[in-house]
């Protein structure tokens, strides 16, 4: 088994029912075990900040599927979600970030793995710390919650205080 890090966005829609939708269909597939879901985050965007807020939470899965595979499945999940490429960083119904799959390090054309992003994103960090704050980053040799203490980013990140997204 392969253990699974998603970072897992909507700022379009109905955000939670969306997020809900897609982290219910990815554990459901042959192969996966959902391990862990973190609260949801309200957050403020990061990038194009002309924007609706987004709502943000992490998941870990167990995986039998190797890391081309599971990556290909979150692709279907956004697609499955009616989401449609446009421009970067900008709106949309969902987001599937693989933030790390095992300690593996990987590069190629279409995946970059641990996600470049990870360790400079509030809106990543403050869930990812909830589920595996002692998650070794492989290239920065460091702890998520030391990661997230030593964060740059002062963007505005809400955890929201109410059931798990998961409890419907
Ligand atoms: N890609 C490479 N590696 C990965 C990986 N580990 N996980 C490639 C996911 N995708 C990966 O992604 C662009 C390309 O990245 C894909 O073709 C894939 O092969 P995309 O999701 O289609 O485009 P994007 O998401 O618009 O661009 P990008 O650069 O991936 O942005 P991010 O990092 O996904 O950030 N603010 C808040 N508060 N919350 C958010 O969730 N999300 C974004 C998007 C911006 N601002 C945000 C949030
Ligand atoms: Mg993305």
């Amino acid at each position: 088994m392969h253990l699974a890090t998603v970072g897992v966005g909507s700022n379009l829609g109905d955000r939670e029912a969306i997020m809900r939708d897609a982290i219910l269909w990815i554990g459901a597939q042959p192969g996966n075990i959902l391990r862990a879901c973190s609260s949801l985050y309200e957050t403020e965007p990061f990038g194009n900040t002309d924007q609706e807020w987004f709502l943000n939470c992490v998941i870990q899965v167990d995986t039998s599927l190797p890391l081309k595979e599971f990556f290909r499945l979150l692709q279907e999940g956004e697609d499955r979600s009616g989401r449609t490429r446009t421009e970067r960083w900008g709106p949309r119904l969902l987001d599937l970030d693989l933030l790390f799959f095992n300690d593996t390090v990987h590069s190629d054309a279409v995946l970059t793995v641990p996600h470049p992003g990870v360790a400079v994103r509030r809106f990543v960090m403050e869930p990812l710390c909830e589920v595996a704050p002692d998650l070794v980053h492989p290239l920065l040799k460091k702890t998520v919650r030391v990661l997230l203490d030593e964060l740059g980013d002062s963007s505005r990140v809400v955890r929201l205080d109410r059931p798990s997204v998961l409890a419907h």
